[in-house]
């Protein structure tokens, strides 16, 4: 029998915890033969809602306000926690609270986690957030530590297949560049579709180069706040599921001739500074990320890889003034 994973989901009380955890519960993330210890961590306005949640669930899980016993040998850690931005609220004083919180929980999962624990930092501001936790875990090793961008990736493809209306397992290797804001780029320059005639680019089979390079973006780009403005809420549902994807295929692999998108720590790869975590298409083997390489970055899109790093480049100044 395998040895349990333990997962640690922070916020685990909120929206997207309660469609994730029973994702987890089910072997989404890991596959149908892994079992899985779930460590719910949230804070004590959200205690009754996280022991609600635990009723919900079969034994084995863990549900508490202590950071220290939710981190405890962890081998995977899902950060859903964090301070949204409220009406009237700073930018400066939401990245203060979320720097205080990242800060904090990267020392409980430096200490008490699993050394080779991978995290996935979803909350926003998520690049900036994964960032300060890869600051101050540092015997984590920084290729440990990534973000989201697996949801915008997964709506660059559902923009296309609705395009050309193929089904969105057809479509691959669209990229989320840089930041999980509305300054990401999503760009279809190396994309594919799978036809009966083999494999043929995005570009090819839509013609509109018009739409391509203008409404397919900022759709793509302002999608969250579309399913704000519907539901009155942020998206849950997607976003727990495209957790899922992010986790599975960093621990399972990526299938051959495909790459995924994830917010990773940036060794200088397309002329993008180091030193921040930046969404870049990345294959996975063995439970290793690699940035895809050599891929042809025209005009266009280099302008919007720099604008979407410099927008990282502010939020790191601000983050450490926060400090
Ligand atoms: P909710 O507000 O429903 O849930 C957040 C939960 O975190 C709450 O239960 C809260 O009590 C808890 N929490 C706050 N501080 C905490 C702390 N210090 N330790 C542990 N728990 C803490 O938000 P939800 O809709 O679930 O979204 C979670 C986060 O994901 C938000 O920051 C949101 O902005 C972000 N998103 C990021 C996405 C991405 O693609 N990267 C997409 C979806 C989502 O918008």
């Amino acid at each position: 029998d395998k040895e349990p994973v333990k997962v640690l989901v922070t916020g685990a009380a909120g929206q997207i915890g309660y469609a994730l955890v029973p994702m987890i519960a089910r072997g989404m993330m890991l596959g149908p033969n892994q079992p899985v210890i779930l460590h719910m961590l949230d804070i004590e306005p959200g205690l009754e809602a996280l022991k609600g949640v635990k009723m919900e669930l079969i034994d084995g899980v863990v549900a508490t306000t202590d950071v220290v016993e939710a981190c405890k040998d962890v081998n995977i850690a899902v950060m859903l926690g964090g301070s949204p931005r409220k009406e009237g609220m700073e930018r400066k004083d939401v990245m203060s609270k979320n720097v205080s919180i990242y800060k904090a929980q990267a020392s409980a999962l430096e200490e008490h986690a699993a050394s080779d624990c991978k995290v996935l930092v979803v909350a926003n501001p998520a690049n900036t957030n994964a960032l300060i936790l890869k600051e101050f875990a540092p015997s984590i090793p920084e290729k440990n530590i990534t973000c989201l961008t697996r949801l915008d990736h997964n709506r660059a493809l559902g923009q296309i297949s609705e395009k050309l209306n193929v089904h969105v397992s057809d479509v691959k290797n669209v990229i989320i560049w840089g930041n999980h804001s509305s300054t990401q780029y999503p760009d279809v320059n190396h994309a594919t579709v799978t036809t009966s005639n083999g494999h043929k680019p995005v570009r090819e089979l839509v013609a509109d180069d018009n739409w391509l390079n203008s409404e397919f973006i900022t759709t793509v780009q302002q999608r969250g706040g579309a399913i704000i403005k519907a539901r009155k809420l942020s998206s849950a549902l997607s976003a727990a599921s495209a957790a899922c994807d992010h986790i599975h295929d960093w621990v399972l692999g990526t299938p051959k001739g495909t790459w995924v998108s994830m917010g990773v720590y940036c060794d200088g790869s397309y002329g993008i500074q180091s030193g921040l975590i930046y969404s870049f298409p990345v294959t996975c083997d063995k439970g290793e990320w690699n940035i895809v390489q050599g891929l042809k970055i025209d005009e266009l899109s280099r302008e919007k890889l720099d604008k979407t790093a410099q927008e990282l480049i502010e939020e790191k100044t601000l983050a450490y003034s926060c400090l």
